[in-house]
């Protein structure tokens, strides 16, 4: 099966074999990656959900207790974690360690930890192409959890139909979120560990935030749910609320927040391709051997490169 189809019939037809296989593929990037991603066939209905939110916020546990939540309703789920240190973190991927076994036993589950080294940086291609993978596997939900720091919080925007941000209670007079930019990409908002006391103030102050942003009355309006993934209160409320906006999504596809996405995910994907035909082109290993000599001016290179690329006849 060296074969990217053959390997994509095999995910198509739901072996999970294949598809493990096909992920540490599409994580080791390279023309294979390639063959496969353009053999692949995603499916129409797939969601994908973005877990975003600081580290330690919750999102392992609540990933976990959203997935056992929404397996009850039917729907098969892939689980993606994006953690950059490791590949496979093996079972640590998920706070809840106990729970997520009841997860690991579920033939409708499949559970994933990619290291989040795409070959040019940030999320991009090897997440989107596990999506892709997952997606044409037939899992109707993708949940995919970043590591809570820095750009991939923000970028996970551009690959999930609807974010969740987790934001955990009592971390000072600032809601963290702000700071990482990461409300402005929210659809829905999880305040988690609402077993705790100080939890209530920043539902409040979610509340009153959200209100502000979103005075446009015909767009969604982001819900604020208080949950906790330990004394498992307020995550049937939340499943709602993230399966509502799926079906909003469905209504309204032409949306500002929709489309800016899919411009994003155009230049994201173009980035991709350019940057890998590029990078096949002899005029690349040129721009390489110039790169070392003293004072070498990148800017200038950059544009060298372009131009002589688009001097050099492209092959099909
Ligand atoms: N009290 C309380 N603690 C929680 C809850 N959910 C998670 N935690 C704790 O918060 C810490 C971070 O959780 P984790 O899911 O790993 O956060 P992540 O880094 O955002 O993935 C762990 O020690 C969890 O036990 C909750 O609902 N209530
Ligand atoms: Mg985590």
């Amino acid at each position: 099966m060296s074969d990217g189809s053959a390997r994509a019939q095999a995910i198509h037809a739901g072996d999970r074999r294949a598809l493990a296989q096909a992920l540490t593929l599409i994580e080791r990037g390279g023309p294979a990656a390639k063959a496969l991603r353009r053999s692949l066939v995603p499916r129409a209905q797939t969601r994908v959900i973005g877990i975003t939110g600081a580290p330690g916020a919750g999102k392992s546990t609540l990933t976990t207790a959203l997935a056992l939540h929404i397996r009850t309703r039917g729907l098969t789920i892939g689980i993606l974690a994006i953690d950059p240190s490791s590949p496979l973190s093996g079972g640590a991927i998920l706070g809840d360690r106990i729970r997520m076994y009841d997860l690991a036993g579920d033939s409708g589950v499949f559970i994933r930890s990619m290291a989040n080294r795409g070959r040019y940086g940030g999320i991009a291609g090897a997440t989107a192409d596990a999506i892709r993978a997952l997606s044409a596997a037939g899992y109707d939900i993708i949940m995919l959890e970043t590591v809570g720091a820095g750009q991939s919080d923000v970028a996970v925007a551009d690959v999930a139909d609807t974010v969740l941000l987790v934001e955990s209670p009592g971390m000072g007079d600032e809601v963290q979120s702000i700071k990482a930019g990461l409300l402005e990409v929210a659809d829905v908002i999880a305040v988690s560990k609402s077993d705790r006391q100080d939890a209530n103030a920043t539902l409040q102050q979610l509340r009153a935030l959200v209100q502000m942003q979103h005075a446009d009355s015909d767009a969604w309006t982001v819900p604020v749910c208080g949950v906790s993934a330990i004394a498992n209160t307020g995550i049937t409320a939340l499943a709602d609320a993230v399966l509502a906006h799926g079906e909003w999504l469905a209504m309204h596809p032409a949306g500002p927040r929709q489309r800016r996405r899919r411009i994003v995910a155009l230049q994201r994907a173009l980035e991709i391709l350019l940057l890998e035909s590029l990078s096949l082109s002899p005029v690349w290993q040129d721009a390489l051997a110039t790169l070392d000599q003293p004072n070498c001016d990148i800017e200038a290179l950059a544009e060298q490169l372009l131009t002589n690329w688009r001097a050099t006849p492209q092959p099909n």
